[in-house]
């Protein structure tokens, strides 16, 4: 067994048995209510899942079992000559609840790049797909496709014991985040360079060969890459992508049927896809506009006229974050550190400074501030990195290493299908009448 299972083994066991109690002698404590405006409204807010690899708090955003951003820079193993912190190191954390030591990413680098393997049968049917279908699109349906190697699915055929499932869904979800940046990469080369292919360099770190095998290569732009893998890893449980994956996952479908389902949901514009329409929106304005340096005045001006149009200002807003999101402002950081100049971002940090005060004066929208899809395409832009329907797969690489440590968690605890009940307007009318009834009568 190798070290992050047996650590990760470890350390669920004597989690596992602390819940078993805490659940038999606390299961009927009330966590939570739902109103009328929850159901109707999203879901929004209601505390109704196990989620442990990170959590979200509306003030201070994301915090990855207990370390916020800011201190995950500082913090994670940099190897390798980085000044970011490796993703290896995030995805140990969640994993295990303990911070990696040096060599501990060092070994889990070796480890993806060890099983970073694809079959014939997966390039054949990349080759296949059509490059004018959408990058996510293609990105999903290879995941989908990769299912024939899952561990699990053929384990669970065999007739495994449900004490084993945790073990095989790990080797999935091993096998699953190293093979992840080849796909990507593939769909990548194939989609916009004519099927120009670069070989993985087993040497690199997983975010350095991603970088390497776009053709990106500069020092920089691996931090880049280290730096994005690492903060857009995981935002809890409650986000679309997330929960889907979780959903999916309690039937028990593998890690691959199950992260394909949360790159869908990912895939739609008011979650993931926003980092791209963020950039055609600009493109959209400096071309109406007629230039490429507008104004703080212009950019308001177009702000205004979008919202006419009905439609959503993206990169801004969020479900949970009643502040401008971590995420963006590490980017912003390492943007001031690298390419404080670059016109993009000038753009960008203009429309930072006009967007949330048109917002917050509409009066109905709950947060103003920028979300991290609001500045990751400038920076790509930055490097040369323009293909903007690429951009919601590096995102979906990088929420892979949250969503599937929680995969492994979620075998781990054996949590049970999951089955929330639905009810029917009629259902929920004939409740408010109920209601109303029993206040008249307590009048
Ligand atoms: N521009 C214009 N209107 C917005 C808005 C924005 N950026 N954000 C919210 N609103 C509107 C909503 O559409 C809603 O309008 P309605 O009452 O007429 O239907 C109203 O403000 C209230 O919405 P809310 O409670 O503040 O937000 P929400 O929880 O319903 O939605 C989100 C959150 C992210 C979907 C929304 O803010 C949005 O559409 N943002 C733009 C898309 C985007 O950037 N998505 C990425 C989010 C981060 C991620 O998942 N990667």
């Amino acid at each position: 067994m190798d070290k992050l299972k047996a650590l990760f083994k470890q350390r669920f066991s004597s989690a596992a048995e602390e819940i078993k109690t805490m659940v038999k002698s606390h299961g009927n404590m009330i966590i939570d209510e739902v109103t009328i405006d929850q159901v109707y409204g999203g879901m929004r807010g209601i505390e109704s899942m196990v989620w442990e690899t990170s959590s979200l708090d509306p003030q201070e955003g994301i915090r990855f079992r207990g370390y916020s951003i800011p201190e995950l820079r500082n913090l994670l193993p940099k190897i390798n000559g980085a000044t970011e912190p490796l993703p290896e190191g995030l995805f140990w954390l969640m994993l295990t609840d303990q911070l990696p030591t040096e060599d501990d990413v060092r070994w889990l680098s070796q480890e993806w790049s060890r099983r970073a393997k694809l079959t014939n049968a997966d390039y054949e049917l990349l080759d296949h797909l059509d490059s004018a279908i959408h990058p996510m699109t293609q990105f999903s349906i290879a995941i989908m496709a990769m299912q024939s190697t899952s561990l699990f699915a053929v384990a669970y055929h065999d007739g495994m014991n449900k004490t084993n499932y945790w073990e095989y869904m790990y080797e999935d979800c091993m096998n699953l985040i190293a093979k992840l940046p080849l796909v990507a990469a593939y769909v990548y080369r194939k989609t916009f360079f004519n099927g120009a292919h670069i070989p993985a360099d087993p040497t690199l770190d997983w975010s350095a060969n991603f970088a390497h095998m776009l053709g990106k290569d500069s020092s920089e732009f691996r931090d880049l890459m280290r730096l994005y893998m690492t903060i857009h890893a995981d935002h809890e449980g409650g986000n679309a992508s997330a929960h889907a994956v979780h959903l999916v996952g309690s039937t028990l479908s593998d890690a691959y049927l199950s992260l394909a389902g949360g790159m869908n949901a990912l895939a739609g514009p008011l979650h993931g896809l926003a980092n791209q329409e963020v950039m055609d929106w600009i493109y959209d304005m400096i071309r109406d506009l007629g230039t490429n340096t507008p104004t703080k005045e212009q950019i308001a001006e177009y702000v205004k006229t979008t919202l006419a149009h009905g439609v959503v200002v993206p990169g801004y807003g969020h479900a949970v974050l009643r502040q401008p999101d971590p995420r963006f402002m590490a980017q912003r950081d390492f943007a001031q550190k690298h390419c404080p100049e670059d016109p993009m971002v000038q753009i960008v940090w203009n429309v930072f400074e006009v967007v949330p005060e048109i917002l917050q004066s509409l009066g109905k929208i709950k947060n103003p501030w920028p979300n991290v899809d609001a500045h990751s395409g400038a920076l790509l832009e930055h490097y040369d990195l323009k293909e903007h329907n690429f951009y919601t797969v590096m995102f979906g690489v990088s929420r892979a290493l949250g969503v599937l440590a929680q995969l492994c968690w979620d075998r781990a605890y054996n949590l049970p299908l999951e089955r929330p009940k639905s009810l029917t307007s009629d259902e929920i009318k004939q409740f408010v009448a109920s209601q109303t009834i029993k206040t008249t009568v307590n009048v």
